[in-house]
């Protein structure tokens, strides 16, 4: 799919996207996201992780057992070294054939330590495993089991500064999104390198994507290439999908 038809995809999805935000978030509005920055900047001697207990509706996104995964399409996206896509990236092409040995996953803006994680660096974190249901805008499910690491240790380990309160993300295949401190925060959010017990295919968004399992599925980035620690809320205005799609 091209671009510019993901870009109409999104738009015409729009209106259903936000209805379903409106339904299960009374009260929430995707132009006003939550502001937790203050809650979050109290106290400089609590880590980010404990300030988080301190919040609200932190619930878990059911897990589901082995026997419950199920078939899994790919969609959007499936290989970003198919030079015939408009989505085509002559960067991941090269990094594809060299096995990704050379992936850097940069994370850089309001931290005290910018840096560049290879995925042997991501793999020598703790690990988080996880089996979840995946809820795609479209209308279909799938249950997959994802291992990675918890975004919230790379951002301890990056040392967040106190005004930040967005990641963004970038991707090879151009698509941008963000997410608030709680959701980049929440135990099942997670930077995946594996799926199903393999190594994360490259139609699945190799070598690492985000999971964020409390919302819907296009916020879970395939193919990640940068993040972005910043205090500013960056709206990926040109998708016309909503910002906030909690599940
Ligand atoms: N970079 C990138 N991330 C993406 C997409 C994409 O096209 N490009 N599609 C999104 C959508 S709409 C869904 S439903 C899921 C699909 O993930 P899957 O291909 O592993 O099923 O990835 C999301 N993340
Ligand atoms: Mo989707």
């Amino acid at each position: 799919m091209k671009r510019k038809d993901i870009i109409t995809r999104r738009k015409a999805l729009a209106v259903s996207a936000s209805a379903l935000g409106a339904l299960l978030l009374p009260g929430c509005s995707k132009t006003s996201p939550p502001t937790y920055g203050s809650l979050l900047r109290m106290g400089d001697a609590l880590t980010y992780n404990a300030q988080r207990t301190l919040l609200p509706g932190q619930s878990l996104a059911k897990e589901y057992s082995f026997g419950e995964i199920s078939s899994f399409p790919a969609t959007g996206t499936i290989n970003p070294a198919d030079s015939s896509k408009e989505y085509y990236s002559e960067e991941y092409e090269r990094l594809k054939s060299g096995l990704f040995a050379n992936w850097r996953l940069s994370v850089e803006g309001s931290v005290t330590n910018a840096g560049q994680y290879s995925l042997q660096d991501l793999q020598r974190f703790a690990s988080r495993t996880q089996i979840t249901r995946h809820t795609c805008e479209e209308g279909w499910t799938a249950i997959g089991e994802w291992t990675g690491v918890p975004l919230s240790s790379v951002l301890e380990h990056a040392g967040i500064l106190p005004g930040a309160r967005f990641i963004n993300f970038y991707s090879y295949d151009g698509w941008e999104d963000s997410i608030d401190m709680l959701d980049a925060f929440h135990p099942q959010t997670i930077l995946a390198y594996g799926m199903n017990g393999k190594a994360l295919s490259i139609p699945h968004g190799a070598p690492v994507r985000l999971r964020v399992e409390k919302q819907i599925g296009y916020k879970s980035m395939k193919y990640l290439q940068r993040i972005v620690v910043t205090d500013e809320f960056v709206d990926p205005g040109d998708t016309g999908w909503a910002w906030y799609v909690g599940i």
